[in-house]
C-alpha cells in the first residue's frame, strides 16, 4: 500500500466546519472524532489519515512536512509565519476578525503603548507597518482583562459577534484583517503526492462553493 497522506485538522472550533467539508469531498473519519481520545484517525480512504491536533501546531506539522496536508486559522497561519507550506484554499469556515480594541472611549496614550496579545509577530508587524513603537505583553488567553487591569492599553485579538469585547467593556479599534480557515499544503509533499493531493484540493474547492 502507498504511504498514508496525512491531514492535519485544527481540533476545537474549526473541527465542527471542517468535517462537513472533508465528506462532501469523500473523505470521512471511520469513526467520531468528537467522541475519541485518540489523535491519528483512519478514513474511508485507505491511503488518508487525520490527525487532530491543536490549531497552533497545524503550521509546524505541515511545515516539516509529516502531515502533507493541514487546516488552520489565517491567524494562527500567519502568527506561525509558515514557511514551506502552499496555502492553496480558503475554506470559508470559522471567520472573523483580527482586531485591536481598548476601554470604551478611553484614548490611546500619548507615549508608547502597551499591547497584550497571544498574536506577539502579528502585532508587532502592524504596528511597525504604521511606524508606531509599541511594547506587546505576550498572553496565553483571556487578553480582554489585560486593558481592565491596566496591564495594557489595548490588545489585539480575535473578534467574531464582539460580545466577548462588549462583556468586558472593550471596543473595536483597528481592523487588522479578515480571517477564515485555509488548507495548506507541505511544499516537499505536493511535489511527491501531487497526483494524490491535487484531486482532494479540487474537491473541496467544489465543497466551499
Ligand atoms: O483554544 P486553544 O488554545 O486550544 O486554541 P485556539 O484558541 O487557537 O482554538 P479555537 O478552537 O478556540 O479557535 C481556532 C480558530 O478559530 C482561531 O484560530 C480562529 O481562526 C477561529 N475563530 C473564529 C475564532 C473565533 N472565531 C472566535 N470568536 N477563534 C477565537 N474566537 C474567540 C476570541 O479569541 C474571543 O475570545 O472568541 C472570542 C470572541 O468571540 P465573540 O463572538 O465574542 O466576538
Ligand atoms: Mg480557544
Amino acid at each position: 500500500m502507498s504511504e498514508p497522506l496525512v491531514i492535519a485538522l485544527s481540533k476545537g472550533r474549526i473541527l465542527e466546519d471542517t468535517l462537513p467539508l472533508l465528506a462532501a469531498a469523500g473523505i470521512e473519519p471511520s469513526e467520531d472524532i468528537s467522541k475519541s481520545r485518540k489523535l491519528i484517525f483512519d478514513t474511508n480512504h485507505d491511503d488518508v489519515k487525520f490527525i487532530v491536533i491543536r490549531a497552533t501546531d497545524v503550521p509546524t506539522y505541515v511545515e516539516r512536512g509529516v502531515a502533507h496536508m493541514g487546516i488552520a486559522g489565517k491567524d494562527v497561519l500567519m502568527e506561525h509565519g509558515a514557511q514551506d507550506v502552499y496555502e492553496v484554499l480558503d475554506l470559508n469556515i470559522a471567520t472573523c476578525r483580527l482586531m485591536t480594541a481598548g476601554i470604551v472611549g478611553q484614548k490611546p496614550p500619548a507615549g508608547r503603548m502597551k499591547v497584550a496579545t497571544k498574536f506577539v509577530k502579528t502585532a508587532k508587524k502592524y504596528f511597525a507597518e504604521q511606524g508606531r513603537q509599541v511594547d506587546i505583553i505576550k498572553l496565553y488567553g483571556g487578553m480582554e482583562l489585560a486593558p481592565i487591569l491596566g496591564l495594557a492599553d489595548e490588545i489585539v485579538d480575535i473578534v467574531d459577534t464582539g460580545g466577548t469585547l462588549k462583556a468586558n467593556g472593550l471596543e473595536e479599534r483597528e481592523l487588522i484583517d479578515h480571517i477564515s480557515s485555509r488548507l495548506v499544503v507541505s511544499r516537499a509533499a505536493y511535489k511527491r503526492f501531487q497526483n494524490r493531493i491535487q484531486p482532494i484540493v479540487d474537491q473541496l474547492a467544489a465543497a466551499v462553493k
